[in-house]
């Protein structure tokens, strides 16, 4: 019984403050088991009676002090313990970070450029990157030996299938499948045989747009590029329009952009300060005839905005070369953190 009460107490003393309260309760000077013996009267006990019960207090005695010692041993490991771990804790150091994935700022800059033209009206279509020579030249007003060829020199496949050199590759088939009136732009990638520089990639992205209906001017083209831009940047920004020669427009236009890296004043990443961003035009009737459209009906206009270099202008990237060179710490600058 009296094993039980003190085996019940120890388990509720969690402190050495409350196993000494048990041990003064059980063995102190007036403690349950010291008092066993002050208490019993053994004038009527035999001389056996006597040493039994002496040796049972013993036992009881020396029970009861190693289960307190135990109990002491265990609450100071416990209490170790905790000691040991709000030193491992330190509250001051700064927390870990955690990196999250993000999407590649040309996937970004691409999936915005989406939704404005489709704010606009323009259908979004996905485009082949491996073409036919018919396509990336021909149909767009480029025949065989024409000196445009010259401009995009590139990449051939062995059965004359060609890694497209821009978008505008798409123009023909687009017209050809949807027929008139049309609205789409077609972002995607494109290959050119390059020599590399800081505005110069042998694999980079444009997105072509074209509009062709009755009575599109070059004041629907212009209206298309301001609202394009505004949206993009959210704030004036200072372009340049000027004459341009494409083989597939007429008349065919330049649109650069103020380098914003240098204010227009020329550095490493422009040249003479200004960026060739979005060439365009009215589309040649030439290519419409290919696209089985009447010209004499319908016109349009096209472009070919470079996406690369948008998004270079777009995050402050100055050098071209960061957007495809696998390096990790150019890419977690534009994933959220944790
Ligand atoms: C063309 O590719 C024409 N197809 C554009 C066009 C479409 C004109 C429709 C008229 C009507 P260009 O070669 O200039 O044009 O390229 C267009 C844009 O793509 C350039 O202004 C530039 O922003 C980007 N670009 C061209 N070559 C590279 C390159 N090597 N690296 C990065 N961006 C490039």
């Amino acid at each position: 019984m009296t094993k039980q009460l003190l085996l019940a107490d120890l388990a509720n003393a969690a402190t050495l403050e409350s196993i000494e309260q048990v041990r003064i309760k059980f063995l102190g000077r007036k403690g349950i088991i010291t008092n066993l013996a002050k208490e019993t009267d053994f004038s009527k006990f035999s001389q056996e009676e006597k040493k039994n019960f002496g040796q049972q207090l013993n036992e009881l005695k020396i029970f009861a002090t190693e289960q307190i010692e135990k109990a002491i041993e265990h609450a100071k490991s416990e209490n170790i313990g905790v000691s040991k771990i709000s030193r491992l804790i330190d509250p001051a150091i700064p927390g870990s970070t955690r990196v999250l994935g993000s999407l590649h700022p040309i996937t970004m800059i691409q999936l915005e450029l989406e939704q404005i033209f489709e704010g606009m009206g323009f259908a979004v279509l996905d485009s082949p990157e491996v073409e036919t020579e018919f396509n990336n030249f021909e149909a767009i007003n480029i025949p065989k030996d024409h000196p445009a060829r010259d401009m995009q020199d590139t990449f051939w496949l062995k059965n004359n299938l060609v890694l497209r050199t821009h978008t505008s590759a798409n123009q023909v088939r687009t017209l050809r499948r949807f027929g008139v009136p049309v609205r789409a732009i077609f972002p995607g990638r494109c290959f050119r045989y390059e020599s590399i520089d800081p505005s110069h990639e042998n694999t980079f992205y444009q997105s072509e747009g074209l509009m062709v209906d009755e009575n599109v001017s070059v004041a629907n083209l212009i209206g298309v590029m301001k609202t394009l831009l505004s949206e993009v940047f959210r704030r004036d920004v200072k372009v340049r329009l000027r004459p341009g020669f494409f083989p597939f427009v007429e008349p065919g236009f330049e649109l650069d952009l103020n380098c914003m890296f240098c204010g227009g004043v020329g550095c490493s990443t422009c040249g003479d300060g200004w960026i060739e961003l979005i060439p365009c035009g009215l589309v040649h009737p030439r290519v419409l005839e290919f696209g089985g459209i009447d010209p004499e009906k319908y016109s349009g206009f096209a472009f070919g905005l470079g996406l690369t270099r948008l998004a270079m202008m777009r995050f402050g990237i100055r050098d071209i070369r960061h957007f495809n060179s696998g390096d990790v710490r150019f890419y977690e600058q534009f994933a959220p953190v944790l």
